[in-house]
């Protein structure tokens, strides 16, 4: 398998894992991404079978409408039952690096809104520690400066990703040689400089199920 069939595997692992526990009036969270795109194009083929889903990007939910799948505002729909996204890395306790397109800020706030984050990736995203990617991080775009300052304090490399604005209308900062031995202290002192708005770690908040793709198949790990 190459690494589009890989994310096309875990894309239809996905869809099996949820499929028999849709119900006509559910709302799912969607990520972003080349392998979420997969998810979406599986997803459309039950979009009978549950009410509408809640993007985490604007490319997303273009695709999503794009399928005849009915878009819910986050703040209407309450607490989801699953989020499907992918990652840009991920580790043995399923804490992910994630924001390589940007949309990070947004896949934490429907992460955060979900009982069951199902993470879907191919094995080059597998890690034993997290850090080789370079870390997103989301700032005002008038901070940008001093957030980088900060961020060489704590010993990463930051380089602004320079024609990137978000979709809340802000820039990214990526920090580069930054090995992240503790993700769940990190991500809060990240998230304590001022201006930023928020961080690719996802260790508070990491996924409960990985959907593994491998030559040899897609690998479930909880
Ligand atoms: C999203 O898509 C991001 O958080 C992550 O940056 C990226 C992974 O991309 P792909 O699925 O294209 O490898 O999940």
């Amino acid at each position: 398998m190459n690494q589009n069939e890989m994310k096309q595997a875990v894309a239809k692992a996905a869809l099996d894992e949820i499929r028999h526990k849709l119900e006509k009036d559910m709302i799912i969270g969607i990520g972003t991404g080349s392998t979420a795109n997969f998810f979406i194009d599986e997803l459309a083929k039950l979009k009978q079978d549950f009410d509408g889903a809640v993007a985490s990007s604007e490319a997303s939910a273009e695709r999503l409408k794009a399928h005849g799948i009915r878009l819910v505002d986050l703040n209407s729909a309450g607490q989801l039952p699953f989020y499907i996204d992918g990652a840009d890395e991920i580790n043995g306790r399923l804490q992910m690096i994630k924001g390589g397109g940007a949309a990070l800020t947004r896949e934490k706030i429907v992460a955060a809104c979900s009982d069951t984050f199902i993470c879907i990736a191919d094995q080059s995203k597998q890690v034993d520690i997290l850090g080789e990617f370079p870390l997103p991080v989301e700032v005002l775009p008038m901070a940008r400066s001093h957030v980088g300052r900060e961020l060489v304090k704590i010993g990463a490399d930051p380089q602004w990703r320079q024609g990137v604005t978000t979709d809340n209308g802000n820039w990214i900062i990526d920090c580069y040689n930054f090995k992240l031995d503790d993700p769940i202290k990190l991500e809060s002192m990240i998230n304590n400089i001022t201006g930023v708005v928020c961080n690719g770690i996802f260790a508070h908040r990491q996924a409960d199920i990985l959907l593994l793709g491998s030559s040899e198949g897609v690998e479930r790990l909880v």
